[in-house]
């Protein structure tokens, strides 16, 4: 047997893709979600490249599997996956994963409206508001999020020296504020902010190896997102980003872990205080409300509890199948 089939359903956070594999996932080893990662990352990245990338996929494509949990007082667990990587954490694909589990009764909740989700980077509280069989909105509080790094330089091919600051919201963020040599984002398009964003993330981690580790999970490493900013479109907004993530994808929701990170940042420089609500634009106008729910620490390091709120729509049901003997069985990207 060379086929693999694999259902999945299909959804979008806010206009970011999120596919939820509901069958034909493997069964993974750990005693917690970032083992049972690393155990993916090692045995089973072909489900994720096949189904991620072209023809099955393409280069925005994130989505990932529900795993019973870990300590079983939580309700689920919930590993990510998508071109770039199987990520740590992920804000849109909670809320389309979480949306997709509850309208398909997939997941059953020991409190209703409360849901305890084990993934890679720590334990999520997850709230929602059902009615009538739809999720209107899905809020997280997200693992405790910091600022890891500030005023930091690199040179831009194509802008120049750039300053910037790396925050943690579940992945590593290199966030760049408008500047002398960056206007805001508002002022190129995604193809451009792609370009730049691929030799910048390069020559980050180029710079600085060592710099960008967990301090509680060492497994958790390097700048993957690059995180642009600019003006606002609607005058509800707090402020606007560009996420970019895998090798060409700008995200088109306003990325839940890059939110976080850009709340741990402005948190720190005195811009966004507890209980005061964020509301982040995406490239394409969508919004998630963001908020600083508690003050923490990471390892003495000053850090937040940050929550997010969004929506998802489900918009398909798809029976994939990778067949070892197709030549593209691991899917390709067009660079
Ligand atoms: O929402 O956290 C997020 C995310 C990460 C990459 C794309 N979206």
């Amino acid at each position: 047997m060379t086929k693999t089939t694999f259902s999945c359903i299909d959804a979008h956070t806010c206009g970011n893709p999120v596919r939820l594999i509901t069958k034909g996932f493997p069964e993974l080893k750990g005693k917690n979600m970032s083992e049972k990662r690393q155990h993916f990352i090692r045995e089973f990245d072909w489900i994720r490249k096949g189904l991620m990338f072209e023809p099955r996929g393409h280069d925005m494509m994130s989505g990932g599997f529900f795993l019973e949990p870990s300590d079983p007082s939580n309700d689920l667990g919930l590993l990510f996956m998508e071109t770039s990587g199987c990520l740590p954490m992920c804000g849109h694909g909670t809320i389309g994963a979480i949306t997709i589990g509850l309208e398909e009764g997939l997941i059953k909740p020991k409190t209703p409206g409360k849901i305890k989700l084990e993934t890679p980077a720590g334990l999520i509280h997850v709230s929602y508001c059902l009615k009538n069989g739809k999720v209107i909105w899905v809020k997280f509080n997200n693992i405790k999020s910091f600022l890891a790094k500030r005023d930091l330089k690199i040179n831009s091919d194509v802008l120049g020296e750039l300053v910037f600051d790396v925050a943690y919201g579940g992945n590593f963020y290199a966030i760049i504020d408008v500047q002398d040599n960056f206007e805001g984002l508002e002022f190129f398009s995604a193809s451009e902010l792609i370009t730049m964003s691929y030799q910048l993330r390069k020559e980050i981690n180029k710079r600085y190896p060592e710099e960008f580790i967990h301090p509680e999970n060492s497994t958790i490493n390097g700048v993957s997102h690059i995180l642009w900013t600019g003006k606002t479109i609607s005058d509800k907004s707090t402020a606007r980003n560009a996420v970019f993530y895998g090798d060409k994808a700008i995200d088109r929701s306003p990325c839940g872990t890059g939110t976080s990170a850009r709340m741990a940042q402005w948190h720190s420089k005195g811009l966004l205080h507890l209980k005061e609500e964020f509301i982040h634009e995406s490239f394409i106008g969508s919004t998630f409300v963001g908020k600083i729910e508690a003050i923490s620490s990471v390892n003495g390091i000053p850090a937040i509890i940050p929550s997010i709120q969004g929506w998802a729509r489900i918009y398909g049901y798809n029976t994939i199948t990778i067949d070892q003997e197709d030549p593209f069985a691991l899917g390709f990207q067009v660079i």
